[in-house]
């Protein structure tokens, strides 16, 4: 059976583009592998968090993990400083990533404009995820589009450390969907849907109410054509709510654009705002359960043994080709 791994930072507002471009995924691909799902709360400090409100957004993500459907008995569920290797890992790749590789990185460059120096952090945050993944000997990572750089980075790492120290690390695969890997933004279809955007109706929270739903969607921002078709080009807005509907529904873009030929896009807003609420209303119904019950503590403190027990043998591994520590 091939590993998968992924993960979430716990920043809060996850949102539906977290939701159909990973998370939905990882449901999935647990019935067939051997699945493994953090909630990267190092990742989260690479800028600032207040410390009690990190606390509560990683009990949070964890509740939506397993309120999207998760199963804890089929999938290890943990957070990430929870096991001291993710970090120790990410200090010996960080000693075989280079300087130039690191400053290419888009979201670097994103997160870090306007600043005179950045955390660094910040900088090496890609080489914490090569360890998180690298540490499990993952063969398949499910993300969002926007984390193809970092995959192609970790394949990157491994490649070179296993070339240099003989074979160390499985080399993963990122796996992105066809449908659903880049959720745009409700007010500005030109930029993705985002956690941290200005507007918090330019995204939908899996936790968000109906009335909150229906706002968002019905406001969001298309143009002045009036025919329902895909073109993300021409038409962003209309596409990115044909691909939330399509996503959402199990219908093919396609079928949808038969669908509604003719019609306005009130039409289709409405209808979307069902679909989508038909959606959330069971998980946020499923996660009210679950974030009160003491059971999810002791899931992620099973996770975190049953993690760190796998990532000890690649710890072994690794210290061995490089001559650390004693035999
Ligand atoms: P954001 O950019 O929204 O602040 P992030 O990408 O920094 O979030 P994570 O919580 O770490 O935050 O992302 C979790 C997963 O969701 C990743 O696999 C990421 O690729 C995916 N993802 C994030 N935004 C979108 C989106 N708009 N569409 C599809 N997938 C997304
Ligand atoms: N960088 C990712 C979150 C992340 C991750 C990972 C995803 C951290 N470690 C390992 C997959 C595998 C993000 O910002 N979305």
């Amino acid at each position: 059976m091939s590993r998968v791994f992924s993960g979430v930072q716990p920043t809060g507002n996850i949102h539906i583009g977290n939701y159909l471009g990973a998370l939905k995924q990882f449901v999935e691909l647990q019935e067939e592998h051997d699945c493994i799902y953090c909630i990267v709360d190092l990742h989260s400090i690479t800028l600032p968090q207040d410390p009690a409100l990190l606390r509560k957004n990683i009990l949070d993500v964890a509740a939506l993990y397993l309120a999207v459907g998760l199963d804890p008995k089929r999938s290890i569920v943990f957070v990430q400083s929870g096991v001291p290797a993710h970090a120790e890992l990410a200090w010996i790749l960080m000693c075989n990533s280079y300087t130039g590789e690191l400053s290419r990185m888009t979201q670097f460059k994103q997160k870090n404009k306007g600043r005179e120096s950045a955390p660094a952090g910040l900088f090496t945050y890609p080489v914490l995820m090569a360890a998180d993944i690298l540490l499990y000997d993952t063969d398949i990572v499910p993300v969002g589009n926007d984390q193809k750089q970092h995959i192609e980075l970790t394949r990157d790492i491994a490649i070179r450390v296993n070339n240099v120290y003989g074979e160390t690390f499985v080399v993963p695969d990122g796996r992105f969907l066809k449908t659903g890997a880049r959720i745009m933004s409700l007010d500005d279809p030109t930029s993705k849907m985002s956690k941290s955007a200005e507007n918090p109706l330019s995204r939908i929270s899996l936790l968000d109410g109906p009335d909150i739903v229906k706002k968002a969607i019905m406001r969001s921002t298309t143009d002045s054509e009036g025919s329902i078709r895909y073109s993300r080009t021409e038409k962003p807005g209309i596409s990115n709510l044909l691909t939330i509907y399509s996503v959402f529904s199990g219908k093919s873009v396609k079928a949808l654009e038969k669908q509604y030929e003719g019609q306005g896009y009130g039409t289709l807003k409405k209808d979307l705002v069902e679909v989508v609420w038909e959606s959330l209303a069971p998980i946020q119904e499923k996660y009210k359960n679950i974030r009160e019950s003491e059971e999810l503590l002791h899931i992620l403190e099973e996770g975190a043994e049953r993690a760190a027990t796998i990532g000890a043998a690649t710890m072994k591994r690794v210290k061995d080709r490089f001559g650390l520590g004693l035999k």
